[in-house]
């Protein structure tokens, strides 16, 4: 790889026609909290457990928020940090690996850089310890200004489960180190208490269990409740210490908390009739962007967390900067394919999964030809994403 790489770069770039619409700039200047929520899945919103929502306070908050209801989970190995990258650089993640553990000293344009032109502060908020995924070095470099890790955190034995300190007293606990950030900041939490197997103290259990026959599934919808009750307490807490107005606010689900083989548990919990695409149906996450003060709506086109970066910095009003294979969720071409990194797509009409092209409202097969047009975008989109994160290609720095 070298400098000539990049005119590729440049080309792809400059094709992308990054239209504006009258939400352009209406967050411009604003504190950006991002809540990034550990393994939360779509299909928990306004779904429930004998009679009581899973998530009560998303499903009102969605109420007055954009909502992106269909927007799909793209991580690989790397999991969390993959969605990081996505959402910090709008690059796609590895096919393996972790770009965080591989490639931690490579140039990036992150979203953190380009909000610092705009005097932003950038600050991310995490329970567990700093080396994990490698987040200590690879949050430096992405431009962050300050880490709130595990030893910023009073952590007890009382206050902890699985990876770590719970939700709730994370969120509590963060309120005055947010509170003393320079404005405006940006402000990424990520969550922890929802993660692989779901473990919870009987007293933070706030729904029943679910009846399948997997455990996991069972107590996933435990789990993903005590977060929403944590989510509720923290936005309280930020409209009574008057932090909430002048925030914009974007929820999403990290990736998948359910894999593979616990779906048909899921779809026996849903009383869904299983079928074929059912996997990459379960990928999609919750997305909701609330702008106090704005009414919002539902959006029901596909999309996916490469794209939350240019949706950001087009309602705070920030254009042509970004360096990303994402597209602006609000003018996001409807037939332009959702990218997996095992090459399998969605579009408006279409599944793509294992080598197979399913219509997607039926979620019946169909002929191959149907899927053909989209792969040649994306194998390209991924080769490209690869090739500046293994050539380091951004380094050249246009
Ligand atoms: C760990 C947390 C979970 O700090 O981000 O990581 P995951 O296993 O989801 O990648
Ligand atoms: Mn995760």
């Amino acid at each position: 790889a070298d400098q000539s790489d990049t005119a590729v770069i440049k080309d792809f770039v400059s094709n992308k026609n990054e239209e504006t619409t009258d939400l352009f700039g209406i967050a411009k200047g604003k504190n950006v909290v991002l809540i990034s929520m550990e393994s939360t899945q779509d299909f928990v919103i306004n779904q429930k457990i004998d009679g009581k929502e899973i998530t009560p306070f998303l499903n009102d908050l969605i109420k007055e928020s954009y909502y992106f209801s269909q927007t799909y989970d793209q991580t690989a190995q790397g999991k969390t940090s993959d969605s990081e990258i996505m959402v910090d650089t709008g690059l796609y993640p590895l096919s393996g690996g972790s770009v965080f553990v591989r490639r931690p000293e490579n140039t990036f344009i992150s979203m953190q850089k380009l909000l610092k032109d705009e005097n932003y502060y950038s600050a991310v908020f995490h329970g567990n310890d700093p080396s994990f995924w490698n987040r200590e070095n690879m949050y430096k470099n992405l431009g962050y200004d300050r880490f709130f890790s595990k030893g910023d955190y009073t952590v007890t034995p009382e206050n902890s489960i699985n990876y770590g300190i719970k939700d709730n007293p994370f969120f509590q606990q963060s309120i005055p180190y947010l509170k003393s950030l320079p404005k405006p900041y940006l402000a990424k939490f990520i969550t922890l208490t929802n993660h692989f197997p779901f473990l919870l103290n009987e007293e933070d259990q706030m729904i029943n269990l679910a009846d399948t026959d997997e455990g996991v599934v069972n107590r996933y919808v435990t789990t993903v409740r005590y977060q929403d009750e944590a989510i509720k307490q923290f936005f309280q807490q930020l409209k009574k210490k008057g932090m909430y107005k002048d925030t914009i606010f974007i929820l999403y689900g990290d990736h998948y908390g359910i894999s593979e083989k616990y779906e048909d548990a899921l779809t026996d919990m849903l009383d869904r009739e299983k079928r074929a695409v059912d996997h990459t149906e379960y990928r999609q996450v919750p997305l909701i962007i609330h702008i106090p003060g704005q009414k919002g709506m539902t959006i029901s086109s596909p999309g996916g967390e490469v794209d939350i970066q240019l949706t950001l910095l087009h309602l705070l009003g920030i254009k042509d900067k970004a360096i990303t294979f994402g597209y602006d969720l609000f003018t996001r071409p409807k037939n332009h394919p959702v990218i997996f990194r095992d090459g399998g797509f969605v579009t408006e009409k279409y599944i793509y999964q294992d080598n197979t092209c399913y219509h997607k409202g039926s979620g019946e097969q169909t002929n191959v030809e149907a899927c053909m047009p989209f792969q040649e975008t994306v194998s390209k989109e991924l080769n490209l994403s690869d090739d500046i994160i293994n050539g380091d290609l951004l380094r050249f720095n246009y």
